[in-house]
């Protein structure tokens, strides 16, 4: 009994970080966005080709074309349904090119590089992630947008990948975005932990 119970401890701790969004079996509702970025005009496509996790499961893709005349420079793919991030720290998402970017404006070494974002608030408010560089392909690579200090996190109106060249390079290939995770409050898995361990406490003394 108690074994059983210390395992579904382990189990919710670690249900509450998993991946928000797997896309294991389809695009769970992520599109491109209309409002912002340019060179893509359609939503994801699902893909059982390549998964972050490796089992098997599936990524979201798109073809993409960025100029470095700044045309067609960024492309955006959000979920934008409404929800409550309080009890979140930090958001991570892994993201991956199948083609190695080309730099062909002044040497500027400015390449291909994605960015998380989330959208708060009735102004939709932007909060961004750093760029990561995208440089090496058929490699996941990891985004992260710590929430700390960000305002209106119980109202969060968009989660976003976004991926952009700067004006300064050409790039096009597959971009394959997977597992979006929420990362909970360590003051949220403390108390869920202190929660569990007080049942387990109960049960054992029952038990006796
Ligand atoms: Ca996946």
């Amino acid at each position: 009994m108690l074994k059983k119970l210390l395992l579904l401890v382990a189990g919710l701790l670690i249900a509450t970080s998993a991946s928000a969004f797997s896309f294991d079996s389809s695009t769970e509702s992520w599109m491109y966005d209309s409002g912002w970025g340019t060179g893509i005009t359609a939503d994801p496509t699902w893909s059982s080709s390549i998964d972050h996790t490796g089992n098997g499961g599936g990524a979201i893709t798109s073809a993409v074309a960025l100029q470095a005349d700044g045309s067609g420079g960024a492309l955006n793919y959000i979920y934008a349904t409404p929800q409550n991030l309080s009890d979140y720290s930090l958001v991570k998402a892994y993201v991956q090119v199948d083609t190695n970017p080309i730099h062909n404006v002044g040497g500027s070494g400015y390449g291909v590089g994605a960015r998380l974002h989330i959208k708060t608030g009735s102004g939709w408010t932007t909060y961004m992630g750093d760029w990561i560089n995208l440089e090496t392909a058929d490699t996941w690579h990891e985004l992260t947008l710590s929430l700390a200090g960000v305002p209106n996190l119980s109202d969060v109106r968009a989660i976003g990948v976004h991926i952009g060249d700067g004006g300064a390079s050409t790039w096009s290939g597959n971009l394959f975005v997977d597992d979006v995770n929420l990362v909970p409050e360590p003051s949220s898995l403390i108390m869920l932990g202190a929660g569990l361990l007080g049942l387990i406490g109960f049960a054992a003394r029952k038990r006796k």
